[in-house]
């Protein structure tokens, strides 16, 4: 049994008695893993604290505009003296990775803040809510209750975080509380259509020829239920993709009305096959499927990472999803 959440008071006590804080999200980090950094790290840096955001793998372009991105750091070798480390968005402690591990390792507290409901609570203090369908939800709810500063970046950052979590308000995840959450930040000046043009009309061309790639390669099983793409290390090369460009591409697969399980499988620069599974069913749970390789993730969201080649990895797994879709679904 995991322990315990602790409440947001004792988090917000513990916050507030410390002098310097460090924060950290997970490898190749989405909108909510950054946005919920920022949002929690600009709320108590005006409160007088000094923070310093660290992430493995930096900030990629299409997420540069978010305010205060440059405060992300890369870590650069060095163990920062903190008082408190905190771990947003990360489900496991090792996606914090390596290098800001050892950047945070003279930390004497780590608190984990997520909304993985497989993480194990690997935290001193942690605060994980599976039915959050962000962490900037949680970090929207956690400053509200402890009274701690919103200003402009905070409400950004916040709804960059809840928006590309929830796929635009559209994932089941989405409550009348995220509405509530959103429309009081918008009475406080949230512009929320600026941010929705920053991150769904910023494409660049080279991501568009992506998307024809998927487009002219995708294909199906289970009677057009399963819809898959192989994208492989040629497709990179040829495109010259930049980290961040498969943003959301896999919703181009979920949206096509007959499928209700969706898998990318991409071919990494070390050679593993890193899989990326969305189901549209609650009855079709992918996190089992890709649990079968190693993997996890949410009922509805899940990766897994399998040995190459791309053609026997991706056969394998399509095989057990196809057996687990014709049993449930
Ligand atoms: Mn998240």
């Amino acid at each position: 049994m995991p322990p315990p959440n602790n409440t947001f008071a004792e988090i917000g006590a513990l916050l507030r008695g410390a002098r310097k804080i460090g924060i950290v999200s997970h490898l190749r980090p989405d909108g909510d893993a950054l946005g919920s950094v920022l949002g929690l790290a600009l709320s108590l840096e005006q409160a007088g604290k000094e923070v310093i955001c660290l992430n493995q793998d930096g900030v990629p372009w299409h997420l540069a505009f978010m305010p205060g991105s440059d405060r992300i750091l890369r870590p650069d070798g060095k163990v920062l003296e903190i008082d408190v480390a905190v771990a947003l968005d990360t489900a496991t402690k090792e996606r914090i990775g390596p290098d800001c591990l050892h950047a945070l390792s003279a930390a004497p507290v780590l608190v984990n803040m997520d909304h993985h409901p497989s993480n194990p609570r690997y935290g001193d203090f942690n605060y994980v809510d599976g039915g959050a369908p962000a962490v900037g939800e949680i970090i929207f709810d956690f400053l509200t209750a402890e009274g701690l500063p919103f200003n402009d970046s905070v409400r950004d950052n916040l709804f960059v975080a809840i928006s590309t979590d929830t796929g635009s308000f559209q994932y089941s995840s989405t409550t009348a509380h995220t509405h509530e959450a959103i429309a009081a930040m918008m009475k406080q000046g949230l512009d929320s259509a600026r941010l929705s043009n920053l991150l769904y009309s910023q494409n660049p061309m080279r991501r568009v020829e992506l998307l024809r790639t998927l487009l002219n390669e995708m294909q199906f099983r289970s009677k057009g239920r399963i819809a898959s793409w192989n994208y492989t290390q040629e497709t990179k090369l040829r495109i010259g993709v930049q980290p961040g460009d498969t943003e959301g591409l896999i919703d181009n697969l979920r949206s096509i009305d007959t499928v209700i399980a969706a898998v990318i499988f991409e071919e990494t620069r070390d050679g593993t096959i890193r899989v990326s599974a969305r189901s549209k069913d609650d009855r079709v749970d992918v996190s089992a499927v890709c649990a079968q390789f190693g993997g996890g993730g949410h009922r509805l969201a899940a990766g897994a990472t399998l040995q190459p080649p791309i053609e026997t990895a991706s056969t394998l797994y399509l095989q057990a999803l196809e057996e687990h879709v014709e049993r449930t679904a």
